[in-house]
């Protein structure tokens, strides 16, 4: 990394695979037992709430039962001993970059411990499970959602993502199929402005082949071998 100053890294659900929280694709993956039309999507809240909510109440629980793996711990040792600039883009919900000391961060994809109101933008702080019509401590009209980007939703923070793949000239990949955009298309992004492109997986990818490089295994290995 002798030349890099500014580096934009992308994670995905297999970073916290070995944490214990499982992926989305793939075997045992968390939509096998689910349509992700039947939950994933505003038309589905909008259908029937309760399923939803039900599943998020589940998934946000079962955060207490996990925690950082030594990839999402290198990342936030990377962060707070890199003196440039570093964004880590999470797609996941999870919050176990917060809990490895990662601070440069956002979730494009939304959180699972925070609550949205659609009418007044304020976001709450969602511990346990919320009765699905619970409404909106501030306004009090509309009933909080999980929040969580749905498909046909525009994912978070899109300008501040683009301004720092503008400004990389290290874009790293851990962990993600590449099968869901805009996030998928980020290493096209960076590699047209300039950027070296890097991948750490523990397969190959949809978006594999536009990367300079592509490094196979599992996170927990790759990343802190990286970041060394
Ligand atoms: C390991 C490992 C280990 C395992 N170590 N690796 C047609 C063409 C193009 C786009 C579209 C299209 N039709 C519709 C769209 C748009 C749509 C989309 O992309 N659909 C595709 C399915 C085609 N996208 C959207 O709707 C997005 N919004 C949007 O596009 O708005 C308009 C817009 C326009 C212009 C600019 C900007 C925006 C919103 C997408 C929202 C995604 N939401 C979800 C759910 C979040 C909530 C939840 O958790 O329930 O986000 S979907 C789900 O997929 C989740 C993830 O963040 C996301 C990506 O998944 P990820 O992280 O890659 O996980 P996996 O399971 O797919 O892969 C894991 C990888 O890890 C694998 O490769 C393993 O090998 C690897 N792995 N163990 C290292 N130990």
């Amino acid at each position: 990394m002798n030349k890099t100053r500014n580096i934009v890294i992308l994670t995905g659900a297999g970073i916290s695979a070995e944490s214990g929280i499982a992926t989305f694709r793939g075997p045992g993956g968390l939509w096998e037992g689910h349509r992700v039309e039947d939950v994933c999507t505003p038309e589905a809240l909008a259908a029937d709430a309760t399923l939803v909510h039900r599943f998020y109440d589940a998934r946000r629980a079962a955060l207490d039962d996990v925690a950082p793996n030594a990839a999402h711990v290198a990342l936030g040792g990377l962060d707070a001993a890199w003196s440039g600039e570093l964004l880590i883009v999470t797609q996941n919900v999870d919050d176990l970059h917060e809990r490895a000391g990662a601070r440069r961060m956002l979730h494009m994809h939304g959180e699972l411990r925070s609550a949205l109101c659609e009418l007044c933008g304020i976001r709450t702080a969602w511990a346990g499970p919320l009765p699905p019509y619970t409404p909106c401590p501030d306004c009090g009209e509309n009933a909080l959602r999980p929040d969580i980007v749905f498909f046909g939703e525009m994912p978070y923070q899109m300008d501040r993502i683009e301004q720092a793949l503008g400004r990389a000239d290290l874009f790293v990949s851990i962990g993600t199929s590449g099968a869901v955009y805009p996030a998928a298309g980020f290493v096209q992004l960076a590699a047209r402005y300039g950027a070296r492109t890097l991948e750490l997986n523990l397969e190959r990818s949809a978006g594999s082949d536009w990367f300079d490089e592509t490094r196979l295994g599992p996170a927990s290995v790759l990343v802190p071998a990286w970041v060394e």
